[in-house]
C-alpha cells in the first residue's frame, strides 16, 4: 500500500519526493490519482489543518493519507503570517505576500521569524502528527530565485546572509521545516504499511 500525499502544492511534492528519496516510503500524488477537490483549511492551527486535511482526503478515497500544513511566523508580528501564510495578501500570490510581509516590517529591527511543518498521517482507526521547525529572520529585501512562496525573504539561522531561495533543493531540505517533520514520516508510518 502506498501512502498519498494530500497536497497540491507542486513544489511541496518536489522537496517531499527528495526528502524521501532514500526511505522506503513511497508516496503517490493527488495529481497521480486525478483528484482535483481542494480540502478546506479553516483551523487556527497548523496541527488543525494538517489533520482536516489528511481526515478529507482518507475519507474520500479510503488511502492512508499524509498532509503538509505549513507557514511563516514573524515574532515582531505577534506570529502572522501563521496559519494563514499562503493567503496572506488580497492577491494570495507569492509576490504581493513577500512585499506585504516587507512592508509590515519597515523600519521594524526585530526579524526573528521561523517557519513550521506540521505533517498528520491519517488512516483506519489512525491519526499521527509530527512537526519541523526552521529559525531564522527576515531579509530585508528578496534574494534569490529558487525555492517558493517566503524562501526569497527568509534568511534560517544555519544559513546566515543566504535565503531559502539561493540554496539547492537539498541544501533547503537538510535544514527546512519540512524536511525535519518528514523524516519524522518513517517512524510516524510505523506499522502502518
Ligand atoms: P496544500 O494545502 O495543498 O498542501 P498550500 O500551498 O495551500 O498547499 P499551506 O496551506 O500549508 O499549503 O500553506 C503554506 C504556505 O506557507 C505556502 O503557500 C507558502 O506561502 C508558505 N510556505 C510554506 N512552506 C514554505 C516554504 O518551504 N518556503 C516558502 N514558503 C512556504
Amino acid at each position: 500500500m502506498k501512502l498519498l500525499f494530500a497536497t497540491h502544492n507542486r513544489h511541496k511534492v518536489e522537496e517531499v519526493l527528495q526528502i524521501l528519496a532514500h526511505t522506503d516510503v513511497q508516496l503517490v500524488t493527488l495529481a497521480d490519482t486525478g483528484f482535483t477537490e481542494d480540502p478546506p483549511e479553516t483551523s487556527d492551527t497548523f496541527e488543525g489543518n494538517a489533520l482536516q486535511k489528511a481526515r478529507w482526503v482518507y475519507e474520500r478515497t479510503g488511502q492512508l493519507c499524509v498532509a503538509d500544513d505549513s507557514g511563516l511566523e514573524v515574532d515582531a508580528l505577534g506570529g502572522r503570517p501563521g496559519v494563514h501564510s499562503k493567503r496572506y495578501s488580497p492577491e494570495a500570490l507569492p509576490g504581493p505576500n513577500n512585499q506585504l510581509l516587507l512592508s509590515e516590517l519597515a523600519g521594524i529591527e526585530d526579524r526573528v521569524a521561523r517557519f513550521r511543518c506540521v505533517i498528520a498521517v491519517v488512516g483506519a482507526g489512525v491519526e499521527r502528527t509530527a512537526e519541523g521547525r526552521c529559525e531564522g529572520r527576515i531579509a530585508h529585501a528578496l534574494q534569490g530565485d529558487g525555492g517558493f512562496g517566503y524562501d526569497p525573504l527568509f534568511l534560517a539561522d544555519e544559513t546566515p546572509g543566504r535565503s531559502l531561495a539561493e540554496l539547492s533543493m537539498d541544501d533547503k531540505n537538510a535544514i527546512s521545516h519540512r524536511g525535519r517533520a518528514f523524516r519524522k514520516l518513517p517512524d510516524l508510518l510505523e506499522g502502518l504499511l
